[in-house]
């Protein structure tokens, strides 16, 4: 073909391409969209038959979903609305300069808001519904590094005080201060959900919309329109978490949630997607995963644009910028916006010839324009039958200009020079002199201004304030003594396990008339493993969707059965979603007003170790709850090897400050810890919550001895004193969990073999010790005028002689740092290193927690006292079969 042809072809295409166009919009005006749609699905069909290789995307063109004609009327003030929204982005601003000009590198964020600011305004004037007594509310996820803003507004609506804003990131200042981010434990009337460790909220978000369909469902809660709104950043959402669950959002038809991503396109360090376009991306993603997707993307300046374009050329030329390109136009001049974004071709340029350069640069992005975003709100809260993500583009930093407007270091900008002041000041028309405005005051207009008058009319109009937390649930009144009574009588000589025992609690709990209905059980795929099938069929698995498929194993009694008003959280394999669920059932008594009472039992070492930022948040969020750590302890799980084998999670729960951590070994010490958890929790309200493990080795479960019930909840007791009082050789062991076996065994072989009378103590929580321990010790230093404090260890082992060892199938530290409020010398074993694909017996050998060890520990400190020879030592090693150079277990 020569180029002459070529040409002419070129624009027989264009000619034949526009009649195409044309008669598509002559079906539209009058047939209307439905039979515009099934016109282009048979045409894709048609095309196809013919061989025609169509490529797949799941992307529309780069342009705003709603279009012009659709775009409802905007029915606020907007003038008002954005001098309103002009007063916070510069309170949100002041805080965080003011902040770092009294404490240099407190740190704050400010570009975050300044890009954010229309996405809230718009929400909190015209969507965000607050909890009232007759409505739920909605419930917000907050961007956390957006609340400088959050507060800022608070401050307008005047809930808190400038010298709570003063005290921005300064928490422990007189009268009170503000913390970084959203923080329930720290601000529990305010903040509802901690959001700022990324990728937590999107996840926490969908399984939040998903659990108040499970209330509605089990009937615990009307149905109402409540809608869950999250707002994430668009470099958050590489966090995996973030976009983890999208696919259960759809699948559950979770049109109560909706997601706005605030694509600013820039992260901490730069671009989220120089050389690519993140909103394309997420955009095929979300609609990949059935999610309705709504594109904010250009402001109303370039609808008048948009619409002379009838080629499409714009539109298409929008679609070929990589971000990185994008990010260059915001800090550029406009002549430069004409020349390398409109400049490529004369049909483009031509399109913005009547703009002044002034005005090119002006041209807003839809994410800050308040009437593309309502219109996008709107379609979102009506939309049915899948959730909604919004993609809004934004500008970080906007507003900013030269302190930071756009540029790659803008997140972590905290100073503005003057002049930088002075015109931010200006462009967002503060009424603040030039010489007041670089003082940067905290500035509120008198309560009857309109401004004032105005956004708290809006808010009276939605129900109140938010984010706003309170707690509105009744405490639960029964004591349940005779609930969990039946499991302090042991197993009469029967072998079961403590996770046996457990799960004929939850079954006993599941019948109770008053909390029965309250508990939420929820399994990660694993309550085989467990053995808690026969709840499937007693309790039901949830499903929304009912049972529409007759189960495989319909005729066995205990077939999966799937129901609408099903118990069972059945997550399938994800440890962070089932935590998520824990989240949203533990924190219903705040959200909701409703006890929801969860047990999540998952296999420990994917608990802490693969979750764990999940259990911060939620001990943030004042969750309540059960967690319990299945097939827990290295030695006692066996076979299953390295990866599966914990020996970590008591270590691991040491941090998290309102957790109690419990490793109980008969049945009868978790029904006093589950007994006294509920009463906590659900009755006194205290806001902790639990982590108890559960074995899988079988053995009797010995009745309760009398008066242990307070050393079980403080963390230790005497389980078995030796009946030999005469001996002057005397050892108290220490047992936690199955290991407990091990120091009853080797109380036995002391004893018969070597003469030693060794007491034997159950330590349910060497957390709970420490704790303790630790409080006295402070509580003697701070009051050394008063009696001194005993902590309860050394308490208990106060009359008690002998050598002290402790076993545990956890690391060694754990016994080790109770030791020093002991009365003599420790020796703690331990389950320190990686765990082996092996049977019980030989695990503890090669550990060294089993009864021989334990008993060579025992005379190896007699021996040290000089309590008996050597050659009882070297002859009980032999004798008892320990090899004394085995490898070490810590570095094997
Ligand atoms: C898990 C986690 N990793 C890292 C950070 C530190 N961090 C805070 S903000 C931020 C960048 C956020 O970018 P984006 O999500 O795009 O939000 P934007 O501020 O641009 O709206 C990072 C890396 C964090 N808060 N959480
Ligand atoms: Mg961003």
């Amino acid at each position: 073909m020569d180029n002459e042809t070529s040409t002419q072809q070129h624009a027989m295409d264009d000619v034949e391409i526009q009649e195409w166009l044309e008669s598509l919009d002559s079906v539209l005006e009058s047939s209307g969209p439905e039979v515009a749609r099934e016109i282009l699905e048979r045409l894709r069909a048609h095309a196809t038959v013919e061989g025609i290789d169509l490529p797949f995307t799941a992307n529309t063109p780069y342009a705003n979903t709603i279009p012009v004609r659709l775009q409802p009327l905007f029915p606020g003030d907007q003038e008002l609305e954005r001098r309103i929204k002009s007063l916070i982005r510069w309170n949100a601003l002041a805080m965080v300069v003011r902040a770092n000009r009294v404490e240099h590198n407190i740190g704050g964020h400010i570009s975050t808001y300044a890009s954010a600011a229309t996405l809230y305004e718009v929400g909190f004037n015209h969507f965000f519904r607050a909890r009232t007594p007759e409505f739920e509310g909605d419930t917000v996820y907050f961007q956390g590094h957006a609340a400088p803003g959050i507060y800022a507004r608070a401050f307008l609506e005047g809930r808190l005080s400038a010298q709570q804003l003063e005290n921005f990131r300064r928490e422990l200042k007189p009268g009170g201060g503000l913390s970084s981010y959203p923080h329930p434990w720290l601000m529990p009337d305010f903040w509802e959900f901690p959001t700022v460790s990324m990728g937590l909220s999107p996840l926490m978000a969908i399984y939040q919309a998903r659990y108040n369909r499970y209330l509605e469902n089990r009937g615990l809660k009307p149905a109402t329109d409540a809608k869950v709104w999250a707002f994430i950043g668009d470099g958050e959402t590489d966090e995996p978490e973030s976009l983890g669950a999208i696919t259960l959002a759809a699948r559950e038809n979770l049109d109560n949630l909706i997601f706005v991503v605030n694509c600013n396109l820039q992260r901490l360090d730069g671009p989220v997607r120089g050389n690519g376009q993140i909103i394309q991306e997420l955009e095929s993603a979300f609609r990949g995963a059935r999610w309705n997707v709504i594109k904010v993307l250009w402001g109303s300046e370039w609808d008048p644009i948009l619409e002379r374009d009838t080629e499409g050329l714009l539109v298409k030329r929008m679609g070929e910028m990589v971000d990185g390109e994008y990010q260059k136009l915001v800090v550029s001049s406009g002549a430069y916006v004409r020349e390398h974004f409109f400049g490529g071709d004369p049909r483009l340029l031509q399109l913005v010839e009547p703009l002044p350069d002034e005005a090119l640069r002006r041209l807003r992005l839809g994410g800050h324009d308040p009437r593309k975003i309502y219109a996008a709100y709107k379609a979102a809260v009506e939309h049915k039958g899948t959730p909604t993500v919004i993609l809004a583009r934004t500008i970080k930093g906007y507003g900013l200009g030269e302190a930071g407007e756009g540029k790659n270091v803008t997140h972590q900008q905290k100073k503005l020079n003057e002049d930088e002041l002075r015109e931010f000041r200006s462009r967002f028309g503060i009424p603040l002199s030039d010489e007041a405005c670089i003082e940067v005051p905290f500035y509120r207009p008198a309560d009857d201004s309109e401004e004032i008058r105005y956004l708290r009319a809006r808010r009276e109009a939605l129900g109140g304030y938010v984010p706003k937390r309170s707690v509105r649930s009744a405490p639960i009144a029964a004591e349940h003594d005779d609930l969990f009574r039946e499991f302090f009588d042991g197993s009469e000589g029967r072998e079961v396990s403590t996770t046996m025992a457990f799960v004929g609690m939850l079954r006993k709990m599941l019948r109770d008339p008053e909390i029965g209905k309250l508990v939420v059980p929820i399994v990660p795929d694993e309550a085989r493993t467990f053995g808690m099938e026969s709840l499937f069929r007693t309790v039901g698995i949830y499903s929304s969707a009912g049972q529409r498929y007759e189960p495989v194993d319909v005729n066995t009694l205990l077939y999966y059965k799937e129901a609408k008003d099903g118990q069972i959280l059945e997550e399938g394999i994800t440890e962070a979603g089932s935590m998520a669920s824990f989240i949203a059932a533990g924190s219903a008594y705040a959200t909701h007003g409703i006890n929801t009472i969860p047990f999540f039992i998952f296999y420990s070492m994917f608990g802490f170790q693969r979750i764990a930022d999940f259990i911060w948040a939620a001990a943030d969020m004042r969750t309540r709850g059960f967690l319990l750590g299945g097939t827990a302890g290295r030695t006692t799980l066996s076979g299953e090897g390295l990866q599966h084998q914990d020996g970590n999670s008591h270590v691991l729960a040491l941090p998290v400050p309102n957790l109690r951590a419990y490793d109980p070994a008969f049945a009868y010490e978790i029904a006093v810890i589950l007994q006294d958890g509920i009463r906590r929790m659900y009755k006194d309200s205290e806001n902790i919550f639990y982590y108890i493990t559960v074995m899988n080795e079988p053995y009797p479960m010995p009745p309760m001895p009398e008066g242990v019930k307070d050393g079980i909840l403080k963390g230790m007791y005497r389980y078995h004193a030796s009946a030999n009082t005469k001996s002057k050789l005397r050892a108290q062991l220490f047992g936690s969990g199955s290991i407990l076996n091990e120091a009853l065994r080797a109380q036995e072989i002391l004893e018969e073999k070597f003469g030693v009378a060794a007491d034997v103590w159950s330590v349910t929580s060497y957390k709970a010790l420490y704790t303790d321990g630790n409080e006295v010790e402070r509580w003697n230093r701070l009051h050394p005028a008063e009696e001194p404090r005993v902590p309860y260890v050394t308490q208990c082992l106060a009359n008690t002689p002998g050598v002290l060892v402790a076993a545990s199938d956890y690391l060694k530290t754990l016994p080790n740092m109770i030791s020093k409020w002991m009365p003599r010398r420790l020796t703690g074993l331990g389950t320190d290193g990686f765990g082996r694909s092996e049977g019980r017996a030989s695990l503890r050998e090669f550990f060294e927690v089993d009864a021989r060890f334990i008993t060579v520990a025992a005379l190896h400190e007699l021996f040290i006292d000089g309590k008996v020879a050597r050659s009882v030592l070297d002859k009980a090693i032999k004798d008892l079969g320990i090899n004394p150079d085995k490898s070490n277990p810590v570095v094997s």
